[in-house]
């Protein structure tokens, strides 16, 4: 049987990575199946072309994993499927928490044959080869023999074959850059970050987040052996093509069980399987200065930290009193002491924000190392504790916002300001964190760093800035390039001529000293 697994895009923006479940699958497959991905954020198609390419190909299921983003699209993508007679099994977040919706035992329209709930490592063979025997169950759950809810144990994890899947679609390097990046080094013809997983699960049950309810509070590891073997693969792939691969450790918080994490990394360091990596880490355990050299020596460039807020009220309403904002710059400075940079992440129309939450963030975030700020508004997914206190007090605008997706707007009313109001705070973050003059000054605060980091920086920089402001298409490229000219020029002078050029801001200054930490730089470079 042909099999088809399809993510969809949000119409907005497009993710830049590949979504792991869809290879996870595909390695769980039992043999003599035929499995094709289409990612939408790669190769966009709507529904009606998804349909016939479906027909075109003769596959006989297909299969749909979505965030609550981008479930609507999913099910428009499903129904169109469904009316040519193939099956569709649909997983993910959004359909574990609301199997009925994609069932039509809510009272509204059916979009998929099947479900799978939660985690669909072990119910995938299965699901499979009951709908190969044409006997698709309506549910597939992960549970025991005595019908008790099962987790997959991550010790077992499947080889993904990287070496040998198609990534062109995945190259994050453009090709009005190309020229520029050859010039600073060679083996930058393409860049693809990679999803990784080490482990599953969060106990902290922050009141907004998915994944405590739905990995679990146990916390599962992959052996660090089968992490490190991921890690060459994806290695060696990028110096056989003289590209660049970095690795994005997707786990909720790669540093959950501290002592796991430190083992993990001091083996990849003994290895020489460091690459570049991104990884989700909370606040609270980046005080641990042996983990964070680990973090620098093993490769670790960039950390995910959920800041949420720099109110204490409003992190402890949302159950992240864990999260201390008086600790905040100094976690900071400690990664960026060892060249490691945050992608600091805020929420608001938090309760307790008031108008002006933007600037008052905006004027700690200047007194930071240079980061990716992003801003978010707090939003209701399904089943989140979030969600139930505002139902139960009937806070919410849009209870079904999923079913008419709009990018930062807001599903319930905060406290102390009006939805426009928190809608006006996220823009305001935006415009003034990713403006010309902000993008100039990360660089400038650079000027000591490599030339190839300070343009990784500035490319971070703009490319996050799509996030809120949409690059797509030629024309929106070439006006952030005009609006950023002076900053561009300044790079590729150092670039061509390799000179250093005074700062585009001449009051920026370093807010912090790096200090030596072992080069990696060798490692990690194909
Ligand atoms: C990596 C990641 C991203 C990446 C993008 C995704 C990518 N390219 O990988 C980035 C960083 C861009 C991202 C962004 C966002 N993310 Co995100 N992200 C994740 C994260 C950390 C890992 C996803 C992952 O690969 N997991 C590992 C795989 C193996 O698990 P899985 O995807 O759930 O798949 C398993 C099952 O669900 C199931 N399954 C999944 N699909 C399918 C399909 C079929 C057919 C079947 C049978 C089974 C199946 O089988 C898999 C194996 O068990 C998850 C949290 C998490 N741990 O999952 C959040 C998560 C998915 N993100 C979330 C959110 C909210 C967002 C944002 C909206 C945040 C924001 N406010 O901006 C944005 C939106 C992005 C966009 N452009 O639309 C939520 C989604 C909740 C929901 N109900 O939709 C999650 C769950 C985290 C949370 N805090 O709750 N995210
Ligand atoms: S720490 Fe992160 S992953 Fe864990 S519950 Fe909170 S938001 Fe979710």
């Amino acid at each position: 049987m042909k099999i088809l697994l399809y993510n969809p895009d949000n119409g907005v923006t497009r993710n830049f990575m590949p979504h792991l479940w869809m290879f996870l699958l595909r390695s769980l497959t039992p043999p003599g199946h035929e499995v094709l991905l289409i990612d939408g954020n790669a190769q966009p198609m709507d529904e009606l072309q998804i349909a016939q390419y479906v027909q075109d190909e003769k596959i006989g299921l297909v299969g749909i994993g979505a965030m609550t983003r981008m479930i609507a699209k999913a099910y428009r993508v499903a129904n169109a499927i469904r009316a040519t007679g193939v099956p569709v099994v649909m997983g993910g977040p959004h359909v574990t928490e609301l199997a009925d919706e994609a069932l039509g035992r809510d009272g509204g329209p059916r979009h998929a044959d099947a479900v799978a709930l939660g985690e669909a490592d072990e119910t995938w063979p299965q699901i499979v080869n009951d709908a190969a025997r044409g006997e698709l169950k309506a549910i597939y759950a992960p549970v025991d023999a005595a019908g008790k809810d099962k987790k997959p144990s991550l010790k077992e994890y499947p080889v993904i074959p990287w070496q040998s899947i198609d990534l062109a679609q995945f190259n994050l390097v453009p090709t009005a850059v190309a020229p520029l990046l050859n010039r600073v080094g060679t083996g930058w013809g393409s860049f693809s970050i990679i999803p990784v997983e080490s482990g599953r699960g969060c106990p902290y049950g922050c009141e907004f987040c998915t994944v405590t309810g739905f990995f679990g509070d146990s916390i599962r590891f992959r052996t660090n052996e089968s992490v490190v073997n991921e890690l060459l693969l994806l290695k060696a792939r990028a110096r056989s093509e003289k590209g660049q691969i970095a690795v994005f450790f997707i786990d909720d918080n790669f540093a959950i069980n501290v002592k796991r994490t430190k083992s993990l990394l001091r083996d990849i360091i003994a290895a020489k399987a460091q690459v570049h990596w991104v990884a989700q880490i909370s606040a609270n355990l980046l005080r641990d200065e042996e983990l964070v050299d680990l973090i620098a020596a093993s490769g670790g460039k960039w950390i995910f930290i959920g800041m949420e807020s720099i109110d204490p009220t409003n992190l402890k309403d949302v159950n992240k009193g864990f999260n201390k904002p008086g600790e905040y710059a100094a976690v900071l400075e400690r990664l960026a002491r060892r060249n490691v940079y945050a992608i600091t992440s805020f929420i608001f129309g938090m309760d307790n924000d008031t108008t002006g939450v933007a600037e008052r963030t905006l004027t700690q975030v200047r007194t930071w190392p240079p980061g990716l700020p992003i801003f978010g508004l707090l939003t209701p997914l399904p089943a989140t504790p979030l969600y139930k206190r505002l139902e139960t007090s009937g806070r919410l605008t849009r209870p079904k916002h999923w079913q008419e997706f709009i990018p930062f707007a807001m599903a319930h009313t905060p406290l102390k300001m009006t939805i426009e109001e928190a809608h006006a705070e996220v823009k305001y973050g935006w415009e003034q964190a990713y403006s010309p003059e902000a993008l100039a000054q990360a660089v400038d605060v650079l000027t000591d760093q490599p030339l190839g980091y300070r343009i990784n920086v500035f490319l971070a920089r703009l490319c996050f800035r799509g996030i809120y402001f949409p690059m797509m298409g030629k024309m929106a490229w070439l006006k952030v390039v005009a609006q950023n000219r002076r900053t561009i020029l300044k790079l590729a002078r150092d670039a061509f001529f390799g000179r250093r050029t005074r700062p585009t801001n001449p009051d920026a200054k370093d807010v912090y000293e790096p200090v030596a930490v072992p080069d990696v730089t060798s490692e990690v470079s194909a």
